[in-house]
Formats: structure tokens, sequence, C-alpha cells
């Protein structure tokens, strides 16, 4: 058992209760991939699994799992709305390196400075929020130009202990899940055509942005080579403007 995989564990066992989950393709060659890293008794396998699902209203939920040993964990699960719906993206990039954890977590937002969109979909997440401030203190530095794309509730916290990944994260991890799937049991269709313009261009900032930055590129590219990597970047984790590109051209 691996330090992240009972969040995966959790989280589908949640989406198949709460959700018409069905299975979203993942191109060949990603399911899974392995390759050694190090040297002699150094030496490890560095094995990245990959889920996709989708459901109503849903159009990817997906995760990236990466088990490389006690010092290289990742989990990255983000949740893509359907286009033709306001909400909000569910991110979660639960990283351990060997420089220690470093737990993303947010509500990331379609419009980061409407009032509307934050009393919407960030005021209902505060209080949860507020309760982690004490066991999740802000983890400091973080990229500038990254800020938009975070709502004012975003957990960032870089945990000196493994105990505390495992307790206080774990039941954040759970709580902004539960509340992100009351979102969606409460979203409407946007019909209206501007707003569903402004959908589409905030999706894609947000993907576009994501593929471009991705901070997990230097760790893919050395275990598994460039060519490999920004085909499961731009193919799989990140890969709305593939398949818009293929709806333009039917
Ligand atoms: N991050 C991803 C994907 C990953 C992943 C798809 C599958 O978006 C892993 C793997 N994140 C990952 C790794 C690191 C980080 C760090 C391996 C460590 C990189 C390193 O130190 O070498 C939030 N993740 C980070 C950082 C941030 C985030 C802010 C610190 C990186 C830095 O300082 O530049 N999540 C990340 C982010 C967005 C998000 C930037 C933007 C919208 O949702």
């Amino acid at each position: 058992m691996t330090l992240y995989q009972p969040f995966l564990d959790y989280a589908i066992a949640l989406l198949q209760e709460r959700l018409d989950l069905q299975p979203y393709p993942i191109p060949d060659g990603f399911k899974t991939k392995s390759a050694m890293v190090g040297k002699g008794k150094h030496q490890d396998e560095v094995l990245t699994t990959s889920y996709g699902f989708q459901a109503p209203k849903l159009r990817q939920i997906r995760a990236a799992h990466v088990q490389g040993g006690s010092s290289l964990q990742v989990l990255n699960f983000v949740i893509f709305p359907d286009l033709n719906y306001d909400l909000p993206f569910f991110g979660a990039d639960l990283v351990t390196l060997p420089g220690g954890h470093l737990i993303a977590l947010d509500m990331q937002p379609l419009f980061r400075d409407s009032p509307t969109y934050q009393a919407k979909y960030t005021q209902p997440i505060l209080p949860i929020f507020e309760s982690y401030q004490s066991t999740l203190p802000w983890g400091g530095e973080f990229p500038e130009e990254a800020r938009p794309f975070f709502s004012p509730a975003f957990l960032w916290t870089r945990p000196q202990q493994t105990k505390v990944v495992e307790t206080h994260v774990f039941a954040a991890f759970k709580d902004y899940l539960q509340a992100y799937l009351d979102f969606v049991d409460q979203a409407e269709p946007i019909a209206h055509p501007s707003a569903l313009k402004e959908i589409e261009q905030a999706q894609l900032r947000y993907i576009r942005y994501r593929a471009e930055k991705d901070p997990a590129r230097g760790m893919f590219t050395r275990f598994y080579g460039t060519e490999w990597t920004e085909e499961y970047i731009h193919g799989f984790l990140f890969d709305l403007e593939r398949k818009l590109a293929i709806v333009d051209r039917i």
C-alpha cells in the first residue's frame, strides 16, 4: 500500500456511489507505464497508473498515480466539467518527493474574480477550508502566474510529517470531493450562447496553462522520455484542445 492509494480508492468508490460513472478512454500506452530509475542498489521501479471516467455533467475525471518508493509518490486527480456547466474544476495535486510533501487541493474557478461566481462556488467551501487552517497551514512560495487558476479556498500546504498526510490531508481531500459532488448535483445546464463562449474560453485558458506549465513534465521526461511525456500531457492529462479539434472537424 502506498501513501496515496487510499485517496484514490476513496475517490473512485465515492464517485461510483454518487454518479453514473462510465469509463473514459485512455490512449494506448498510458494505462500503465513503468521504468527503472537510479543505479545499483538504489534502483527503483517507477510505475505510473492512469484512471479515466466520465459522468453526466462531467467531461473527464482522471487520475495519474505515480509510485516510485517511499520518497516518490504522486496523485494528480482532476475533474473537468462539461462545457455547458459553469462548475469549477476539482483539482488535487498530492506530491511526495525526497524534499517532502506538497499538497494542492482546490475547486479551481472558471472566473476567479467574479463576485457572483465566488458566492456560488467559493463561499460554501470556505468553512471547510478554514477548518483545516490550523493543521494544514499555507505552504508558502507559489508561482504568481498560477494564482488566477486558484480560488480563495485553495488549500496549499507542505506537511512535515507523513502522518499529517494520512490524517488531515486525507480528511480535507474527502471533504472537498464531497462538497464538489454537491455542486455537481445542483448544477444546471447553461444555454446562453455568450455564457457558453465564456466557459469554453475559461476552460481552454486553464487547460493550456496546465499543459504548458505541468510541474511533472521534468519528472516524466526523465523517467519515460519526451515523446511519451508530451503525448501523455496533451493526449490524456489535459486533452481538451485535442477533443475540441476533433469536434470541429465533424
Ligand atoms: N502536477 C500536475 C500533474 C502532475 C503533477 C498532472 C501527474 O499538474 C505533479 C503529475 N506537481 C507535480 C509534481 C510536482 C508538483 C508541484 C511532480 C513537483 C515538481 C518539482 O518540485 O519538481 C499545483 N504542483 C506543484 C507545485 C504547484 C502545484 C504550485 C509547485 C511547483 C512550482 O513551484 O512550480 N496544480 C499545480 C499547479 C496548478 C495545479 C501549478 C495550476 C493550475 O492545479
